[in-house]
């Protein structure tokens, strides 16, 4: 291969976001990943086993919540006329539950969900009008800290939903950023409801990020197979080993990948060397948790004013409603 040509299709490898991220990641101190690179198809496909699994109670808690409060949410929420926008919607498999409750409270409901993945959005909105008549559904494939001021509401009340726990992933002061840029394409008023993971016994948090089956370590493991197919690296997976802390210092649950020996990995695509000691990890996943006082101190100082909270027979999850001021 000419040097000229090498070149070009490095700096197209490392131009992407993914040859960006991996690049920046892999050469920091301590070596880390950030958490959107696990949701390429497998990974995607791996996270809703996980939603399944016994130990990880997050999304079936957070279900439950809605299923038992959905009405009270919407009719707290609901001064005006209610448009849904959900941020990171994914397929939206708990958003049917407001949505009913919405079309209780209004005959018609229009519904705008945003994410980065066009094909999760069209199985949402082709699933969500046939199962829902009265609900609109316009799909907007975007990254959710753009984009939300050309929604147009035509004069109604926006709800925008934050839920299953995806600000969790956010360094707190990249979570008081994000929630202030979302405020700003806001109307004083306007509705945001946020759904948290609260801190719980240690043993708990451990076994959902860490389960019996092994399924949250394939989930992670996958991100080192998506280099290896997407950049030409060649990571060993077996030289790695899956593994989750509790950070009590930073009230965070921690996934890395530990190697398991001295090696030398080889990225070509970013013609990159990448050394591990034996022990060292690649950080790939925060997964904070709140209390409901540190989570109302985040919504404040991010010009959200608190209005509600709701949560489980034991505590586990909060869902808060809060307003736009
Ligand atoms: C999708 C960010 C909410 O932090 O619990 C699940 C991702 N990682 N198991 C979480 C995840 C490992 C999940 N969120």
């Amino acid at each position: 291969m000419h040097v000229a040509s090498a070149r070009s299709s490095l700096n197209t490898a490392i131009q992407t976001p993914l040859g960006e991220e991996v690049y920046r990641g892999l050469t920091g101190h301590p070596k880390s990943l950030c958490p959107w690179l696990f949701y390429d198809e497998k990974g995607s496909a791996l996270f809703e086993q996980i939603t399944a699994l016994p130990e990880y109670y997050v999304t079936r808690t957070e279900r439950a919540i809605l299923a038992d409060y959905a009405d009270e949410i919407i009719s707290t929420a609901a001064d005006r006329r209610l448009t849904l926008v959900e941020l990171g919607a994914g397929t939206a498999t708990k958003t049917g539950l407001l949505l009913e409750a919405a079309l209780r409270h209004q005959q018609r409901v229009t519904y705008h969900p945003i994410d980065v993945s066009e094909s999760a959005l069209n199985e949402a909105k082709l699933r969500i009008e046939t199962r829902l008549p009265g609900v609109t559904v316009k799909p907007r494939v975007a990254d959710y800290t753009e984009g939300l001021g050309a929604i147009d509401a035509a004069g109604q009340r926006r709800l925008v939903l934050f839920i299953g726990s995806s600000i969790g992933n956010f360094e707190p002061t990249d979570a008081v950023q994000l929630l202030r840029g979302l405020r700003q394409q806001l109307h004083a008023g306007d509705r945001l409801l946020l759904g948290v993971d609260r801190i719980k016994e240690r043993k708990l948090l451990l076994a959902a990020y860490d389960d019996k089956a092994g399924v949250t370590a394939a989930f992670n493991l996958n991100v080192l197979e998506r280099l290896n197919r997407e950049l030409g690296a060649n990571f060993n997976l077996r030289l790695f080993r899956h593994c989750a802390r509790w950070s009590e210092e930073h009230s965070r649950i921690e996934m890395h990948l530990e190697s398991l020996v001295s090696q030398q990995i080889f990225i070509p695509a970013l013609e990159l060397e990448v050394k591990l000691n034996r022990g060292e990890t690649i950080h790939t996943e925060n997964s904070y948790k709140f209390t409901p006082e540190g989570l109302s101190s985040l919504l404040e100082r991010s010009g959200f004013k608190p209005s509600r909270q709701w949560t489980d027979e034991r505590n586990w999850f909060s869902v808060f409603l809060a307003t736009a001021w």
